[in-house]
């Protein structure tokens, strides 16, 4: 290399380093001396290399985009980046779980965290959100006691990025407004198969302003193009192991590959009259409730886009800082009492987190509006103000910076008239706890119902104290008793009607001190449909970025591998081809195919499909491996869509997705999602098939799946 292009290693003040090998000693067999400033700078800076995690929201991965408008929102705000179609704003989102640590892994049963920050013209803009849209408490004061119990218990650190275990359902059980949330995350919305199949809720309400200074109550959501879809229970738990950054490194190969993932922005708006509180059964404050969209629908506006990877993990995604109290002119806050409390909690965690009130100068929360005040110094601070002067008002630097006012786009809040009585309570329709609870779980699907009441019974039958569950069973009974005696007889435990199990909850809330607030009256939902809550009737007419596995041993019958591997690559999904080891195999054509990956490293959770192509060698080689025989049954079990051509059919019977008493080719094809046809004379039809089955996401309709060995 030319002298003059060479990077040479230099230490932190640009002296270039002679000796990155050897510490300098008093001679070769000597102690290290003291004066060596070059290990002493690189040993410190190690030393200070971590900063605290998030208390909440630890584990995470983010992506640049750009959100684009294609709606104007000028009816309903004046913000800028709102006003124009076509206008685009600079993103930066971060997608996290809520419990688990920074190294924890990606699959856990959890809420995900789903935060944007918005780079406008107007300053940053930031939607702190989740993927589920209530929140487990109404007031912020609870939020420590919630998260307390949900983190590893303070004892032993145990467990590790799971809510099973007594804490939590202790906390949960004695707070029932968590009812309507716990459902949700107890349904396939707290294990997502991807950060880009998730929906994103703004979660609190917002107030929209527009240039008139009209005010309009507002929730936010982000839907997304491939749909909303799920992993199951037992895939989740295999791939904690199998891949922990599952989630991370899906959406870092999707945007390396250019599957950018898409949303579409939406909001839904309350006119903010008198009778708000009352009008709909729900107060629009109340984070626990949502706004069914058939009383209060969507309005799309704009798309975001989410198209390259950070270029450092540190510098932006752990280093960048969201904050609800992140606003500009146009959005307001409302008195979700959730809300008013995290507008506090943000910037100060960031505080503690990045160690300096200057966090907003590093590169990835930097406004890309210019900012100009009379604040100075502090710790790391960036940039270098000029002059003398650094107050306001001021003559000497010629009044500089001025405040702008309403009409100079300056930030003036929604002047809501307030008139009231300091208290410490809530309105009444917030001690509603169970009415949308019971709207939720009767919006869902047989399969979503099945899911959450195994979900239930296994977090359940994790805690210890029988009083607990006893306790979260009275709880279900009063959001349906369907549910509640589901739930029990996976725990041994009877159901009471309602008097009865309200009248032991009640007991035990008034001997542990819960006092707030008090259970109020039931909305009814009667006639109302949610389909929304459900995720049954999502997209289902795309296999893009899905990846399916193709499982080959010596004598595949390569055409079979060629038709499949075009037509999956045809509809936007990647083929990996897998085989017992990495050594090219043989095909029945003669030629030889290069296996993707060996079937030792990977497993049929890290894949939405299998197909097993014919040739009689190859299909029997694989009988062998008792891998692909797993591989197999767990896609089975998982209700993921499987094909074979030809004697691939016969692994498929060799392993354990029909019953021995009936392993037949019919029986196979009789099974939703399986495709399994023995004479291959028409690869492209059977194909078309399998991508269709494929787009169906999975297949819960199957019979016999309790007795495949998983
Ligand atoms: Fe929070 C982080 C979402 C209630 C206090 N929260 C955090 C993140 C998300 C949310 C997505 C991670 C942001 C990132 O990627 O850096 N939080 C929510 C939602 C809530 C909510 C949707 C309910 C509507 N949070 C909430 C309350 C409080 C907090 C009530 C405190 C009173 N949240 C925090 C925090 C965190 C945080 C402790 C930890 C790390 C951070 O802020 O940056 O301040």
């Amino acid at each position: 290399m030319d002298e003059k292009q060479k990077d040479y290693l230099t230490t932190n003040q640009g002296v270039r380093v002679g000796d990155n090998q050897n510490s300098l000693k008093a001679g070769e067999r000597g102690p290290t001396l003291l004066e060596d400033f070059i290990l002493r700078e690189k040993i410190t800076h190690f030393d200070h290399e971590r900063i605290p995690e998030r208390a909440v929201h630890a584990r995470g991965a983010g992506a640049h985009g750009t959100f684009e408008l294609h709606t104007s929102m000028a009816k309903y705000t004046k913000a800028g980046f709102l006003q124009q179609p076509g206008t685009k704003t600079r993103v930066f989102v971060r997608f996290s779980t809520v419990a688990g640590s920074r190294g924890s892994a990606d699959a856990a049963r959890d809420v995900r965290g789903f935060a944007t920050k918005f780079y406008t013209d107007e300053g940053v803009y930031d939607l702190v959100g989740n993927n589920i849209p209530v929140f487990f408490i109404q007031d912020a004061i609870k939020f420590p006691d919630l998260v307390h119990a949900v983190k590893p218990e303070p004892h032993n650190e145990i467990p590790q990025a799971a809510s099973a275990h007594d804490t939590f359902w202790d906390f949960v059980s004695l707070t029932p407004e968590s009812a309507h949330m716990l459902l949700w995350a107890m349904s396939d919305r707290g294990i997502p198969r991807s950060y880009r199949m998730m929906e994103g809720f703004g979660v609190n309400t917002f107030r929209l302003i527009n240039a008139q200074g009209e005010a309009r109550l507002v929730k936010f959501h982000w839907k997304p193009q491939l749909g909303v879809h799920s992993l199951v229970w037992d895939e989740a738990v295999k791939l904690n192991g199998a891949d922990p950054d599952f989630h991370r490194r899906d959406l870092w190969e999707a945007i390396d590959k250019g599957d950018f993932p898409v949303w579409e922005f939406g909001v839904q708006v309350i006119e903010e009259t008198p009778d708000v509180a009352t009008r709909f059964g729900f107060d629009p404050l109340d984070p626990t409730k949502v706004w069914p969209e058939s009383i209060v629908p969507i309005e799309l506006f704009g798309k975001l886009t989410l198209d390259r990877n950070p270029d450092n993990f540190f510098a932006e995604t752990e280093q960048v800082a969201f904050c609800p109290s992140h606003m500009v002119p146009g959005i307001d806050f409302s008195n979700d009492p959730l809300l008013q409390g995290r507008l506090f909690s943000y910037l100060d965690t960031q505080l503690s987190r990045l160690g300096s009130p200057n966090f907003h100068e590093l590169p990835i929360n930097r406004s890309d509006a210019p900012v100009s005040n009379n604040q100075r110094d502090g710790h790391m601070r960036h940039t270098v103000n000029k002059g003398r002067v650094a107050y306001q008002p001021n003559s000497l630097g010629g009044g500089c910076p001025f405040q702008a006012g309403g009409n100079a786009g300056g930030f003036v809040s929604h002047s809501e008239r307030i008139d009231a009585h300091k208290i410490r309570g809530r309105s009444p329709s917030f001690g509603d706890h169970y009415s949308q609870a019971e709207l939720f779980w009767r919006s869902q699907s047989d399969a979503e119902k099945e899911h959450i009441v195994s979900a239930f019974r296994f977090e359940l039958a994790k805690v210890e104290s029988k009083a607990i569950r006893r306790r979260m069973v009275d709880v279900l009974t009063n959001v349906d008793a369907d549910l509640a005696k589901r739930v029990a007889d996976g725990l041994g435990l009877a159901v009471d009607d309602v008097d009865t199990a309200n009248k032991r909850l009640h007991a035990d809330w008034h001997k542990y001190g819960v006092t707030s607030p008090p259970q109020g009256q039931r909305a009814s939902y009667e006639g109302v449909l949610a389909p929304e809550l459900s995720m049954a009737e999502t997209v289902k007419n795309t296999i893009k970025t899905r990846k399916i596995a193709i499982l080959v041993a010596d004598g595949v019958a390569g055409e079979d591998v060629d038709a499949f591997k075009a037509a999956i690559e045809a509809a936007g999904g990647t083929a990996e081809v897998i085989a017992p080891t990495l050594a090219a195999v043989s095909r029945t054509d003669g030629k030889t195919l290069v296996p993707d990956k060996a079937l030792p490293t990977v497993k049929s959770v890290l894949y939405d499909a299998v197909f097993v192509p014919g040739g009689p060698l190859g299909s029997s080689a694989l009988e062998g491996e008792g891998g692909a025989v797993q591989f197999l049954n767990e896609a089975f079990a998982h209700a993921k869509a499987i094909a074979a051509t030809g004697a691939g059919v016969d692994l498929l019977l060799a392993a354990s997705l029909v019953p021995v008493t009936d392993r037949t080719d019919a029986a196979l094809e009789a099974s939703p999602g399986v495709v399994a046809v023995r004479k291959a004379d028409d690869l492209n039809g059977a194909a078309k098939r399998f991508i269709d089955a494929v787009a169906q996401h999975r297949h819960f309709g199957r019979k016999h799946v309790k007795r495949v060995p998983v």
